[in-house]
């Protein structure tokens, strides 16, 4: 689906502020790079066809078993995706957009040595190799259902820790609202990366801090028994399994604690379509398709999303002070450039 946005240049100066010149500038590079609507794209197929790539092309990566205790308290109502719908289906734009390719085309990606970072406001600036920050931390496996914005959802099976334990592993001060978590930027190993230089590299996201600390979200640095591998973000990398997947940034190298809102990648490239909330909501249809019914990507069976992705529970008391009405319930304020 093709939106025409009007160029910078057609627009009168005189209608518009210089904000808005800004803005409209931004979203001409995006799409001019690519000469065709950059981004995601909310596709369902026909209800029953498998959304994978050919069975017999693809490969799991040979990678050392990690294996871990799993948490009963989260539980899916479907089955654990396969391995090859977890790992064989990715979205990853450091690397490509054909999202039943990623994981050949990250194959040879290193994700060690790994240096994590912690700044802003904590105590003292940390440093840390990833596998020394792993060796401090209890390893558990939750099963997870991931909910991609473009409606399809695999249910994964994820080993790690929770991202609160991260957080007072960085001990960060009183002012601390909210962190902020950058991706890597390596041009000669992501081809994504130096293709698409339209994109605000790295990736960067960001939760509040009563999101961060919530009970579900969580550290991954495993998947289906073994170390995770480089399509879903290795070393390390963060699920907030309520938001839309793009909050779940992957092959974090930084968390930094600050006090306002940090800009997030979607809603720099186009900010009308990604909030920086991201709540799963299924009265909130994205501006080009409905968010009601979602994709399961093993089976292609076609299903009603569910409110927070089905973690209600948990959640709700997160955003109780904004009422959810139907098509409002995530708004959020554009964070000031
Ligand atoms: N660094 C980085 N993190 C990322 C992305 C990305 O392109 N780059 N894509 C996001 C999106 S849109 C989704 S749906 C999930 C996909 O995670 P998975 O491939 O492990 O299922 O990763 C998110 N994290
Ligand atoms: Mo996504």
């Amino acid at each position: 689906m093709l939106i025409k946005i009007p160029r910078g240049w057609e627009i009168p100066e005189r209608l518009v502020t210089p904000e808005e010149v800004y803005l409209n500038r931004r979203k001409f590079l995006v799409r001019a790079g690519t000469g065709a609507l950059a981004g995601m794209a909310g596709l369902i197929l026909p209800g029953g066809a498998t959304l994978l790539g050919a069975k017999e092309e693809y490969q799991p990566a040979n990678l050392p078993p990690l294996t871990a205790p799993r948490n009963p308290e989260y539980k899916t109502d479907r089955p654990i995706s396969s391995e090859r719908a977890g790992t064989g289906y990715n979205n990853y734009y450091e690397f490509t957009e054909a999202k039943d390719q990623v994981w050949k085309v990250a194959r040879e990606f290193q994700p060690r040595p790994w240096q994590i970072e912690f700044k802003g406001h904590i105590e003292k600036p940390i440093k840390i190799d990833v596998d020394d920050l792993i060796k401090k931390m209890t390893l558990e496996e939750r099963v997870y259902r991931h909910r991609c914005v473009e409606r399809w959802v695999v249910i994964v099976p994820w080993i790690g820790f929770p991202l609160k334990k991260l957080v007072e592993f960085a001990a960060p001060t009183a002012k601390a609202r909210y962190v902020r978590m950058l991706s890597f930027f390596r041009l000669s190993q992501a081809e994504g990366q130096s293709r698409a230089t339209w994109y605000p590299w790295p990736y960067h996201e960001g939760l509040k801090m009563e999101e961060a600390t919530n009970e579900l979200a969580f550290v991954v640095v495993g998947v289906y028994g073994k170390i995770l591998p480089n399509q879903n973000g290795a070393p390390l990398r963060v699920h907030t399994p309520w938001k839309y997947g793009f909050k779940s940034i992957k092959a974090t190298t930084r968390f930094e604690f600050t006090d306002k809102q940090p800009p997030t990648f979607w809603n720099e490239v186009v900010p009308t379509e990604y909030d920086f909330e991201a709540n799963v909501n299924p009265a909130k249809p994205h501006p080009r398709w409905s968010q009601a019914h979602e994709q399961i990507v093993e089976t292609g069976e076609v299903v009603p999303t569910k409110l927070y992705n089905g973690y209600e529970k948990y959640v709700a008391h997160l955003y109780k002070w904004r009422p959810l009405l139907a098509g409002r319930g995530s708004s959020s304020v554009h964070p000031s450039r």
